[in-house]
């Protein structure tokens, strides 16, 4: 049982350079601590806006014990409620995703409009005003076609992230693609591990032989800070900011968010196997083949590459304090035809290995992590930079949710 001050103290203690303690990794009080603190306050992408193309589209996320549809409006907006009917409370939309021209909840049939509006309720009464009861709202916003929701009460800034998007994916014009694939995959493994790992490639070439065909290992192309960018990398970029692409190294104020436009190995233009493109047709505006990847993360929950040909994006939520849920979507040009301009096992390949590479991965590290033998060890300075930086922001992020907590209780 820890409670609020143990997890604090726990978090003060631990030592910096160093993996976190076992509890942080398999601890259900500290899960909570991080679902309270993290998961219901900050910004979550939910799915790119491609995702749901026309009015009454919907999908569906479980974010803690909320539950969150997030749908496309007759308007064209996309808004999120909470899924939850304003009657006796009973989930509305059970399916991960779906169509309807209204939300009806299978229980007593209440609906609702697609803007959350109470439509139709059967014989409450002449005292009864449908419009105090509408679905509940969740914040959500379009980042250049990216869908993010947020669970708290006010929600925090986005001028600065929407800024930057717009320029660093305002090229590959999110609008204009289609979802060619998605997958879902559950990790048993503590969500900080599937961030941890992904802000690393010390275990690339240990691990992903496809995705090193295409994809550097080099640390300095996506680590801590830029400090110790490459030749290869800054000329990079001053090729695709000379050609109009937004490419240099930004990180938000609180390190919560980053672009950066990176090279890929040699001739390869894409992740493939052979490295040449996936898809004939490239994404926007992208005036060459040769514009590598830019990567995108916004922490909790996503990592995303842009390609000249294809997106990929990264969708990560936690389930249980050893599990989470793992989404990818590749995205490619709204009028490519599959079979002609790509073939889907050629686009999806790589990644479909490299995710099932990295859950094994991940779920034995949890195992070994559960071990009472388990102890923090040290990242390295060198290949794990991203990762030092990753912890760091949710330990000052837990740290100021659990700190706000103690301030409010003590006023
Ligand atoms: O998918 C990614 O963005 C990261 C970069 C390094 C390891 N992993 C492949
Ligand atoms: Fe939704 Fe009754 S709980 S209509
Ligand atoms: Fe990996």
């Amino acid at each position: 049982m820890y409670s609020d001050a143990d997890i604090l103290s726990l978090l003060m203690s631990r030592r910096q350079g160093y993996s976190l303690p076992q509890a942080f990794y398999t601890d259900e009080d500290v899960f909570q601590a991080d679902m309270k603190n993290i998961w219901h306050k900050e910004w979550v992408f939910a799915v790119p806006s491609a995702e749901l193309p026309k009015s009454g589209n919907y999908v569906t996320l479980q974010i803690g014990d909320y539950s969150v549809v997030v749908v496309r409006g007759s308007d064209g907006a996309i808004r999120a409620f909470h899924n939850s009917c304003r009657h006796r409370g009973s989930r509305i939309c059970s399916a991960a995703r779906g169509s309807a021209p209204k939300l009806v909840c299978p229980y007593h049939q209440w609906t609702y409009e697609l803007d959350g509006s109470l439509l139709w309720a059967r014989d409450m009464g002449p005292e009864f005003n449908p419009k105090h009861h509408g679905l509940k709202t969740v914040h959500c916003i379009d980042v250049s076609g990216m869908i993010f929701i947020c669970l708290a009460d006010t929600a925090p800034d986005t001028a600065d992230l929407e800024k930057q998007a717009s320029r660093y994916l305002g090229p590959h014009d999110l609008t204009n693609l289609k979802v060619a694939h998605q997958s879902s995959i559950i990790e048993k493994g503590n969500w900080k591990l599937v961030l941890e790992n992904n802000r690393e490639c010390y275990h690339c070439s240990g691990s992903h032989p496809s995705l090193c065909r295409t994809f550097p290992d080099d640390p300095n192309l996506f680590g801590g800070d830029d400090s110790n960018t490459t030749n290869e990398a800054r000329q990079h970029i001053s090729r695709c900011e000379n050609a109009g692409l937004p490419s240099r190294y930004v990180i938000s104020e609180n390190e919560q968010w980053r672009f950066v436009r990176i090279p890929i190995l040699g001739d390869a233009v894409s992740y493939t196997m052979d490295g040449k493109p996936a898809v004939s047709r490239r994404t926007g505006t992208i005036p060459f083949d040769h514009a590598g990847s830019c990567l995108f993360f916004h922490y909790p929950n996503t990592w995303n590459h842009f390609l000249s040909d294809h997106v990929l994006m990264f969708r990560v939520l936690p389930i249980g304090p050893m599990e989470a849920e793992v989404t990818t979507f590749w995205l490619v040009h709204k009028d490519a035809n599959e079979g002609v301009d790509y073939d889907l096992n050629r686009l999806t390949e790589v990644w479909i290995n490299t995710n099932n590479e990295d859950r094994q991965i991940i779920e034995e590290n949890q195992r070994g992590i559960r071990s009472p033998a388990y102890e923090p060890g040290p990242y390295s300075p060198v290949q794990e930079s991203g990762v030092i930086q990753f912890v760091e922001w949710y330990a000052r992020a837990l740290e100021t949710g659990l700190l706000g907590r103690f301030r409010v209780a003590a006023e």
